[in-house]
């Protein structure tokens, strides 16, 4: 199925949605995104990602061009005209056509793209298996530089983490922070179990607050899970019984081996296929 594409008004098609090569998105990653999930024809957490990107975009100084509601309406209807059951959404607000220049008041309009598609980040066997990982040599940005809580175009430190997981042929790199402490992955949230109590970095690290981690924090207390939100090393990795990263490409996938150490049992753990089995409910229920 071709992807269905939004961009300023109009639907286009994949020859023809294209932007201009002035777009500050494109010179200098300036712009924010969100990427999200449809189950069943159904937005999940819709809200949660517009006032992810709401935020994203105030934190950098843009006004987005259309009414938080009208966006909403917009990602629904797109969903509805692709036909897709299920489908990756997504949505990026970039700053607009300027001159060559970094002075982000010679883009008079933010641009707004909009793609509904499908994602698949990982064989389906690495559900079963878990992944193997290693801690990439690349910090993520400090949180007073560009703060990681702005899903902005720059991701640039993930993707050479991502890079140096790719060359030690790996799946998957988790990024520390620049104090040392573990962070999230290159597009994933962390979380570890050890002796059933579940703890994850708190967001004022300096991470991106995952709308999955969000989901599985909340579905965890539901579950009557003890959840504690601090900062983690990776010795606290290394002798985790369960290690799993979340995010919405993602889900939720376990981490069998890191940095050379098996993890627990070296396959994903009870509590994650417990949470991984209430994530699929949450996200098809209907209310
Ligand atoms: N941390 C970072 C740095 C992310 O980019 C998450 C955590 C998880 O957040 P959500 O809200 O999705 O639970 C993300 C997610 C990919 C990919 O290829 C991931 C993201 C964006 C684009 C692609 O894995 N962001």
């Amino acid at each position: 199925m071709p992807p269905t594409i939004w961009i300023d008004g109009q639907y286009r098609d994949g020859a023809s949605a294209t932007v201009s090569v002035y777009d500050h998105g494109l010179l200098y990653g300036d712009g924010v995104f969100e990427g999200i999930r449809a189950y069943k024809r159904r937005v999940f957490r819709l809200q949660q990602h517009l006032d992810r990107l709401y935020a994203s975009a105030k934190g950098i100084w843009l006004e987005i061009p259309m009414a938080k509601d009208a966006m909403g309406r917009l990602v629904e209807e797109a969903v509805r005209k692709s036909g897709l059951e299920d489908a990756y959404i997504r949505l990026v607000v970039t700053r607009g056509a300027g001159d060559l220049g970094l002075d982000p008041r010679k883009c008079p309009k933010p641009s707004i793209i909009l793609i509904v598609d499908e994602i698949h980040l990982w064989p389906a066997d690495r559900y079963d298996k878990g992944l193997t990982a290693l801690t990439a040599a690349t910090p993520i940005g400090h949180r007073e530089s560009l703060s990681p809580r702005i899903k902005s175009l720059n991701y640039l430190a993930h993707i050479l983490a991502k890079v140096e997981g790719i060359a030690a042929g790996v799946d998957e790199v988790l990024m520390l922070d620049p104090g040392g402490y573990v962070a999230e992955a290159s597009g994933m949230n962390l979380f570890v179990v050890m002796n059933g109590t579940i703890r994850t970095p708190p967001a004022y690290i300096g991470i991106l607050k995952g709308i999955t981690r969000d989901a599985v924090i909340e579905l965890a207390r539901d579950a009557n899970y003890a959840v504690e939100e601090l900062p983690l090393n990776r010795y606290d990795l290394y002798t985790a019984d369960e290690v799993f990263l979340t995010g919405t490409a993602a889900e939720i996938v376990g981490v069998s081996k890191l940095d050379a150490r098996t993890i627990g049992k070296g396959v994903p753990g009870p509590v994650t296929r417990d949470l991984s089995k209430r994530f699929k409910a949450l996200v098809t229920q209907r209310d």
